[in-house]
Order: structure tokens, then sequence, then C-alpha cells
């Protein structure tokens, strides 16, 4: 076929997996992925900086609205900057527990046992922030916070996918982020910690949707 292109486009013809085989991967895939938690008990154990580049290389790929790509992760060890981050999450989030009266998300929360101590900010081998790009060059971005999302989610499914966990850790408000790590203009999005989880974690027992729940065929299988 020939097709009249205003901008360069190239062949994209990847090889067709045979059905079974794909099949068989999509199974492996969610096994793999059915394994993964989020934690908050991290050991202090070495990440090295590899790691965190494979991840970002990974969250790199999702797609984008317009293709503008609307992220910027940063990722740190310094023990000295993840403790400033940790004292700036603390005061936050001690404001969200203590003074704001918000019963809704108190029992939302309940189950998650979670309170304003973030230890893990420090024992956490490395903090990894996620930054959208509201503008890029003085140009609005597209589908911002879902391109991010999307970048987001592939970068936790490669980490686990190595072996290491993480958290979708968002205090509340997190704008300190956006001084503390110099990226003015930009929204901090998600605050990760990564590691291993430490010997004696543990996650609240929590069970996923059914496929019934997460799932609907609408019009039958025919
Ligand atoms: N940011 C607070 C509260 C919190 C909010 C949600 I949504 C969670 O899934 C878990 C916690 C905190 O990090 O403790």
């Amino acid at each position: 076929m020939t097709r009249k292109h205003t901008h360069p486009f190239v062949p994209y013809t990847p090889p067709r997996l045979p059905i079974e085989d794909g099949l068989a991967r999509g199974r492996a895939w969610c096994e793999l992925l059915d394994e993964r938690r989020s934690v908050r008990w991290f050991s202090p154990d070495p990440v090295p900086a590899e790691a965190i580049e494979l991840a970002v290389r990974a969250a790199n790929t999702a797609p984008s609205g317009a293709h503008q790509q609307p992220w910027r992760f940063v990722a740190t060890r310094d023990p000295d900057l993840k403790r400033r981050i940790r004292v700036a999450a603390e005061e936050e989030e001690h404001r969200f527990y203590h003074e704001r009266e918000i019963p809704e998300w108190r029992e939302a929360l309940a189950r998650l046992e979670t309170d304003a101590h973030k230890e893990f900010l420090e024992v956490a081998p490395w903090l990894v922030v996620a930054f959208a790009q509201k503008q890029q060059d003085g140009r609005k971005t597209y589908y911002t916070s879902e391109s991010v999302g999307i970048a987001c989610g592939f970068f936790i499914a490669a980490l686990h996918s190595m072996g290491l966990a993480t958290l979708t850790h968002t205090p509340n408000p997190m704008t300190f982020l956006t001084d503390l790590l110099g990226r003015p203009g930009e929204r901090p999005y998600i605050l990760f910690p990564i590691g291993y989880p430490a010997d004696d974690c543990e996650v609240p027992d929590l069970r996923r949707k059914t496929l019934e729940e997460a799932l609907t065929f609408e019009g039958g299988l025919a």
C-alpha cells in the first residue's frame, strides 16, 4: 500500500507470535504481576543504579498524548536528600492525619494502618519521583496525567520484574518535592521508595477484584 505521508513513517511489522505462545506469555505475565505488593517496610540493602535506569527505560516506552512524553523521573540515593524529603513529607502527613478533619479518608485508609510516620523514605536505598510536565517549552501537554500514569505503571512492573519492591507514595500535598528536587514548573506525581522488602516485611491482607468484577464482555462472546 502506498500512503501519502507528510511526516516520516517507518515500517512496523513485528513477527506475529503464534497465539498459543502469546497466551502462555500472558499467563506467565499475570502470574508475575500477581506476586507484586506495595511495600512499606524496606531492607536498606543497596540496589544498583542500573536497576533504576532499566525501570525508567521501561517507563519511557509508554504511550503518551501526542507522544509528548510529559514525564521526568528524578532518582536519589543521597542520605541527606532522603532525610530532607522524609522530614518534609512527615510534616505534610502530620497535618493530613492530625489536623485536617477527613473522616471518609480515615475510613478508606483504616485497613492499610498508615500514619504520618514515613521511615521508609530514609530506609529504602532509592527514592524516585515521577514529575508531570503540564507544559514543555511553553506549550501545553495533552493527557498529561494519563500519560504519566501509564509510564508509572510500566515503571512499577519493570521494578517488580527485577525482584524489587516499591510503593506509590503520594504525600498530600507534595509540592515540597518541586523545590527539594529543583523541578520548577513540574508537578510531583508519585514518590517511589525502591528497594528489597525487609526480612520482616508485612502487607495488609487484601484481596484483588476477581476477573468478573474487573471485566465485562458486553454482547456475549459468540
Ligand atoms: N498520603 C497519606 C494517606 C494515604 C492515601 C492513600 I489514597 C493511600 O492509599 C495510602 C495513604 C499517606 O501516605 O499516609
